[in-house]
């Protein structure tokens, strides 16, 4: 087997005809059907397969216990994404764990393969959905009532496929058991590529907001509606779009994205009385978020009432600057043979243990940089060679009991 092989599994699992690459959303077919490969994988390396109350998908390797190492990333994607962006690292993950059984090795603790539910927040709108419930970063309450582009709760949405309900929250006892987090991802930049390395370790992730604008004016017919008399929320929206790219550029190593927006009713001969548009917003600090955020509604209010129109804003997430354990990420640096540390402007589920958790990344090179994308790539003998890696790390990590 390889993690080329594994990847070759479910090359053809929620391919996506309308955007391309690949559209892989919680609790979807594409999505239930990766959660099937993901247990059939595991059942042939002897693993033990649950599912916790948050959806997210643990393979167990020994009993669970004090002492885990836990290694693993997600499955779901963005709409129209890559083929690696969460299965190399889940893929990479099953493959350290064949290459370590191949050698007839045992680990002295609990090692536990993990996918994450809901890490792109595709679905339900909030990132990494399933870690930051198992640590409490949002309420089940507040979870289950999240709905999808159709309106469907997360709560219809996990009675659909009969998960209970009631075992959705905050797991202490779950997170306690684990020493440390290794996730493996594909490196969303060209920072490998540039110097010509298959590997690296991470050092930090950018902090990030996101936030739903809600811009209203009147809805009424294109042909009948004088130029001086219109309320219209896209030529609104559409200032506002501008405005995120010119406060964001004037600002050394920021983001700012609307990559989505939704108008009601988005008819070809009709102003539209309503533009949903969804902010992402990217910088080195917290504070550097939040100051970007504030001088980027200020502007928008400023273009939404020059149109006559009137703006909500609702905040979806906030991920704070997270910087990954410095220990363990030398240790793992060192066991990859002396790879570089790269932060990162993507969010992982690492990011939301990190706090909890002792935690780093593994990324793997990818040739174009391009991520969230059908252009996401990563060539066969890196990615073999990032699963040799972390056979490598586990081995280490799990070698001796817990002191
Ligand atoms: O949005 C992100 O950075 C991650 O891919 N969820
Ligand atoms: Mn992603
Ligand atoms: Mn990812």
């Amino acid at each position: 087997m390889s993690v080329r092989k594994r990847l070759d599994e479910i090359c053809d699992i929620g391919r996506d005809p309308v955007h391309g690459g690949y559209s892989r959303h919680l609790l979807e077919p594409a999505e239930l059907a990766l959660r099937e490969w993901f247990c059939r994988s595991a059942a042939e390396l002897d693993l033990t397969v649950e599912t916790d109350g948050n959806g997210n998908l643990w393979a167990w390797w020994g009993e669970p216990g004090p002492g885990t190492i836990a290694t693993g990333s997600h499955l779901d994607s963005v709409p129209g994404g890559g083929a690696f962006d969460g299965p190399l690292g889940v893929a990479s993950a099953l493959e350290a764990v064949a290459l370590l059984r191949a050698e007839a090795w045992v680990p002295a603790r609990p090692i536990a393969v993990c996918a994450f539910a809901e890490e792109e927040g595709s679905r339900f709108g909030v990132p990494c959905l399933g870690t930051r419930l198992l640590v409490g970063d949002i309420t089940p309450q507040t979870a289950l009532a999240l709905t999808d582009r159709e309106g469907v709760t997360l709560e219809d949405a996990w009675r659909e496929v009969s998960m209970d309900v009631s075992r959705v929250g905050p797991d202490p006892g779950r997170v306690a058991l684990l020493d440390a987090l290794v996730e493996l991802h594909v490196e969303q930049g060209l920072d490998l590529e540039k110097r010509g390395l298959p590997l690296a370790v991470g050092s930090a992730i950018m902090a990030h907001g996101r936030w739903r604008l809600t811009i209203t004016g009147e809805g009424n017919h294109a042909g009948t509606t004088p130029m001086g008399e219109r309320r219209d929320p896209v030529v609104a929206a559409s200032a506002a779009a501008l405005a995120v790219r010119d406060v964001a550029v004037e600002r050394p190593a920021a983001r700012g994205t609307v990559g989505r927006i939704s108008v009601t009713p988005n008819g070809t001969n009709v102003i539209a009385s309503r533009v949903e548009a969804w902010l992402d917003i990217r910088a080195d600090s917290d504070t550097a978020v939040r100051a970007q955020f504030e001088a980027t509604v200020a502007l928008i209010r400023t273009c939404v009432a020059a149109e006559g129109c009137a703006l909500d804003v609702h905040e979806e997430s906030f991920s704070p600057l997270v910087s990954f354990d410095g220990p363990l990420t030398a240790r793992v640096a060192e066991l990859l043979g002396g790879v570089p540390a790269i932060p990162t402007g993507a969010g992982h589920d690492a990011g939301i243990l990190a706090s909890h958790v002792p935690t780093t990344m593994v990324f793997v090179r990818n040739p174009t940089g391009v991520s969230h994308a059908p252009g996401e790539t990563a060539r066969e003998e890196d990615c073999e060679e990032g699963a040799r890696g972390l056979a490598v790390v586990l081995r280490e990590l799990a070698g001796a009991q817990a002191p």
